[in-house]
């Protein structure tokens, strides 16, 4: 049985556009599985709630075909709404979303992530029911448009010892530098452009998977990937 502990591999959806939106979801959804992809988040800052709804139905369809413990939880950013009403297991929300404890009063069932850049934002984020926060940006990245400063490593290890829920690290993040993450306390990280703008994703994404388990603590599992 997966643990939110071992759900340490989260792939994020890039800012796709629709007219692109069936392939580019369709394949990296056959991606996540066959790297075997803990989460799968949808975010896209450039589509409308009403389409946003839609591409989760679209997943959580495309996700319909495969056994349970072969695909990735859908998480949802920004959105408990859209979340709910697409069934999906949880929703992605930033300090300038709804806040946790609402989102926890309204959908008790949906798993709850909360991006934080200090201790304090990590405990709150804790104590209001999120069952795993993101930090970061761990490294620069160009998929965000209004990314923070870089989270230190001193702040990064701080919050990840002032938890108990995972840390799931975040921007920048490629097959060479999660090691780097390990010793600070990192259960997981997530990941929009090494894997979707890879010249290969399936081989970028298998190439994550086994530095996941080899590196980061919280796995327990062995995927079985080693080439
Ligand atoms: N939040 C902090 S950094 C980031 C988000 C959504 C972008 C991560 O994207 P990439 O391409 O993996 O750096
Ligand atoms: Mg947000």
């Amino acid at each position: 049985m997966k643990t939110l502990n071992s759900l340490n591999f989260h792939i994020i959806t890039k800012d796709f556009d629709l007219n692109e939106e069936e392939k580019y979801l369709k394949d990296l959804i056959d991606v996540a599985v066959s790297s075997s992809v803990d989460i799968l988040q949808l975010r896209n800052k450039k589509i409308p709630a009403g389409n946003l709804y839609l591409s989760a139905l679209f997943i959580k369809k495309a996700l319909e075909g495969f056994k349970k413990n072969k695909k990735p939880m859908l998480i949802i950013n920004d959105r408990p709404d859209i979340a709910y009403m697409a069934g999906a297991d949880g929703v992605h929300i930033g300090q300038d979303d709804f806040p946790a404890a609402c989102v926890k009063k309204l959908f008790p069932d949906l798993i709850i992530g909360v991006s934080v850049e200090n201790i304090e934002q990590a405990v709150k984020a804790e104590k209001d029911g999120a069952g795993y926060i993101g930090i970061g940006p761990a490294y620069p990245t160009a998929s965000k448009a209004d990314v923070g400063a870089l989270m230190t490593r001193e702040t990064m290890k701080e919050i990840c010892d002032a938890v108990n829920i995972p840390a799931i690290a975040i921007g920048g993040i490629n097959e060479f530098n999660i090691k780097e993450l390990a010793p600070l306390g990192v259960s997981g990280v997530a990941v929009i452009s090494a894997v979707s703008n890879a010249k290969n994703p399936l081989n970028e994404a298998l190439k994550f998977r086994k530095n996941i388990d080899k590196y980061l603590t919280g796995s327990g599992i062995n995927h079985g990937i080693n080439n």
